[in-house]
């Protein structure tokens, strides 16, 4: 099957025609492309729109057409007049299912279409579509009136059904708490289809949605079994979404196992026989890094501890990439000596465990942070400098390094392995 997505260009990939070819090529079908214009973005701003020339946007839809059977299209971002209009007389006669993702502004604030474009657009594009599926705030905007309890979804959804569309579909309507519904207008039906609503600004779910859509339709889904089959799959990626950059997090349709790694091996870490023993005064962090980590904010940690609460141990915070400070740094000294090296955990320092690990075949080694120079201590490095120190004082990988404190300062054991799970068996082994 080729699906083709006519639209902007992205180069955070988080949007546009880079996250539609990710879209496809997750539905294992072959995209194709025509970029109608450039846009500078990340994830954090949103910088100049350069919309391509009349003369290539042509160009890459002849290239396209005269040479691939198209299953489907996508129309996204468009941006101005000569654009839609050229959009038009190349499409007006297909036959081919269409999807219209009307996007006006993007999650960053850009302006994705000229406001002086948007008669055209609703003049030449909403008439091309099978589908056109805005968001609460395009189909206002579209509808020119307000969602409310007299302008009513179906009302909107009829004015811009009256303007060409076949079906619409209004996406991201509130309805109860946690929830959230697409309302859906087909040419002589209408219904609702409600959803949990994931609290979470992400870049790219609304282009997710209908690259999903019309990759149903061109598998000759019905119109209710398509708007199902694009929500589902939408709300996968949002529950997936990554935080790549500095900014909003970029919807993506894996499970990051390093997640769920990590997370079962602190479900597993807390539910040890009287655990809370072993939890320090500055509490508890668990973390596991990507490969290479460079700072820390490519290893994986909890953004608050693991903290004692009289005999019970609770799991404050998310996992996230940058969550841990001190043991991240502890893990990121030691990785660039011992790359295999990629989790660790600190736990409460007991002469006892010293005892066990030394009866053990860990390697252990320490530091001893009175022993710190002054240049180190002020530059705030101390345990990247104690790290360093511990694996100088022994031949192998350490299993576990140890410090007794400085004044004021609490000591601690790091657990260091290769996987969480590893820790997780030396932990087992002394505690
Ligand atoms: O998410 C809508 C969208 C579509 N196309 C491009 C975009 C955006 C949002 O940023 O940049 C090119």
């Amino acid at each position: 099957m080729n699906l083709l997505s006519i639209g902007g260009s992205d180069p955070s990939s988080g949007a546009g025609i880079q996250s539609d070819i990710r879209v496809f090529s997750e539905l294992k079908v072959h995209g194709l492309t025509v970029i109608t214009a450039i846009t500078g973005q990340n994830t954090t701003t949103f910088g100049i729109v350069e919309p391509v020339s009349e003369k290539i946007l042509k160009n890459q839809l002849d290239a396209v057409f005269s040479d691939f059977k198209i299953d489907g299209i996508k129309i996204g971002m468009v941006y101005n007049s000569k654009i839609i209009k050229i959009i038009y007389h190349k499409l007006k006669k297909l036959k081919i299912p269409i999807t219209v993702d009307p996007v006006i502004r993007s999650t960053t604030g850009g302006n994705l279409i000229e406001k002086s474009a948007i008669k055209d657009f609703q003049k030449y594009i909403i008439p091309l579509a099978t589908i056109i599926s805005p968001n609460r705030f395009e189909a206002e905007i579209l509808a020119n009136s307000k969602i409310n309890s007299k302008n009513t979804p179906e009302k909107i959804a009829l004015k811009i059904q009256k303007m060409g569309a076949k079906n619409v579909v209004i996406t991201g309507i509130e309805s109860k708490k946690c929830k959230i519904s697409d309302f859906v207008l087909e040419k002589n039906n209408r219904f609702v289809i409600s959803g949990d609503k994931i609290e979470r600004l992400n870049h790219g779910s609304g282009c997710n949605y209908s690259a999903a859509i019309i990759f149903a339709l061109a598998s000759k889904k019905s119109i209710r079994e398509a708007v199902k089959f694009a929500k589902q799959f939408t709300l996968k990626s949002i529950r997936n979404a990554k935080n790549l950059g500095q900014g909003i997090s970029i919807t993506d349709f894996h499970k990051d196992n390093h997640i769920t790694e990590l997370s079962n091996a602190i479900n597993n870490f807390v539910e040890f026989k009287n655990i809370y023993k072993n939890i320090p005064e500055c509490q508890t962090n668990f973390v596991y890094s990507n490969n290479k980590p460079k700072t820390i904010k490519d290893i994986l940690g909890i953004s608050g501890r693991i903290v004692k609460t009289g005999n019970q141990v609770l799991v404050a915070g998310n996992l996230e990439y940058g969550g841990s400070k001190h043991v991240a740094t502890a893990l990121l000294a030691m990785n660039k000596k011992y790359p295999e090296t990629n989790s660790a955990i600190n736990i409460k320092f007991q002469d006892a465990i010293i005892s066990k690990v030394k009866k053990s075949k860990l390697v252990m080694s320490s530091y001893d942070r009175m022993l710190e120079p002054k240049n180190v201590k002020s530059k705030g490095s101390t345990i990247e400098w104690g790290i360093k120190n511990a694996m100088n004082n022994s031949k192998k990988m350490p299993d576990v390094i140890y410090h007794k404190g400085d004044f004021g300062k609490e000591p601690m054991i790091l657990v260091f392995g290769k996987t969480p799970q590893d820790v997780l068996n030396k932990v087992i082994k002394i505690i």
